[in-house]
C-alpha cells in the first residue's frame, strides 16, 4: 500500500487525499509534526509535503505529480489551467485561516511555534492578518463569486475534475474560520466533492 506523509492542514495535502479517495485507493496515512525535519528530509530530500512512498521503497512530493500517478487512466484530465485563481485562494485563504489551524490538535505546542514562526517570517505577524481579516475577506468572496458562476456544477464541467479536487482543497480550511460562511451554492458543492472523494478533515486526529 502507499504511504501518504501529510498535514492534516495543508491544500496541497487535501487535494491528494482527495484524489486518493476519488480514485479510491487505499493508502496508509502518516501525519507528520510540522516541525518534523528530519524524515521528510530523510525521505525525498527536502522539507516538504505531501509526499508519497511507493510499495518499491521510492518516493515521490509535488502534488500534482502525485496525483498524475495515481491517475493512471486520466480520470481527473482537463485543459483548463487555473494555477492562478489557486494562487490568488491562497492569497486570502492563507492568512484568514493559518491563525485558526495552528490550534487545531495537529499541532503541539513546538510544532505551533515552528509553524507560526515560520509563516510569520514570510507572511507578517498573525496578529496583522487577523486584523487584516475583512480585506482578506472582501477579496475572498469576491473570488469565490467568479468560481460560483462557473459552477456547472462541477468547475467549467458536468463531472469532477482536476480543477474541482484544487479549488475544493484550498478552499476547505475556510471551514474553520468563524468570520466566514460559504454561499449555499459553494457549500453544496464543496460537500458534492467530500462525498464522492470520502473525505474526512480532520478524522486522523481523533482515530
Ligand atoms: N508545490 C508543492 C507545495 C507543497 C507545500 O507548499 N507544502 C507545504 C505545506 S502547505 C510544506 O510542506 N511546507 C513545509 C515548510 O515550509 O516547512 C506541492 O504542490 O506539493
Amino acid at each position: 500500500m502507499i504511504t501518504l506523509y501529510h498535514y492534516l492542514h495543508c491544500p496541497f495535502c487535501v487535494r491528494v487525499r482527495l484524489a486518493f479517495g476519488l480514485l479510491k485507493i487505499p493508502y496508509k496515512s502518516v501525519v507528520l509534526d510540522y516541525d518534523d525535519e528530519k524524515t521528510p528530509i530523510e525521505l525525498c530530500g527536502k522539507k516538504m509535503l505531501p509526499l508519497i512512498k511507493n510499495i518499491d521503497g521510492t518516493t515521490l512530493n509535488e502534488s500534482l505529480d502525485i496525483i498524475k500517478l495515481l491517475d493512471k487512466d486520466s480520470l481527473l484530465n482537463s485543459n483548463i489551467d487555473i494555477s492562478d485563481l489557486i494562487k490568488e485562494l491562497g492569497s486570502f485563504v492563507h492568512p484568514l485561516a493559518m491563525p485558526y489551524f495552528i490550534y487545531t490538535p495537529e499541532f503541539n505546542n513546538k510544532s505551533r511555534k515552528y509553524f507560526q514562526d515560520k509563516k510569520e517570517a514570510s507572511k507578517g505577524p498573525f496578529k496583522d492578518l487577523y486584523k487584516n481579516r475583512n480585506m482578506y475577506l472582501l477579496g475572498l468572496n469576491k473570488t469565490l463569486n467568479t468560481i460560483e458562476e462557473k459552477l456547472d456544477p462541477f468547475y467549467e464541467s458536468d463531472k469532477i475534475q482536476l480543477e474541482d479536487l484544487l479549488i475544493a482543497s484550498h478552499l476547505w480550511g475556510m471551514y474553520i474560520v468563524p468570520e466566514f460562511q460559504f454561499s449555499v451554492k459553494m457549500h453544496k458543492y464543496l460537500q458534492v466533492i467530500k462525498e464522492q472523494c470520502d473525505f474526512e478533515y480532520h478524522k486522523e486526529s481523533w482515530e
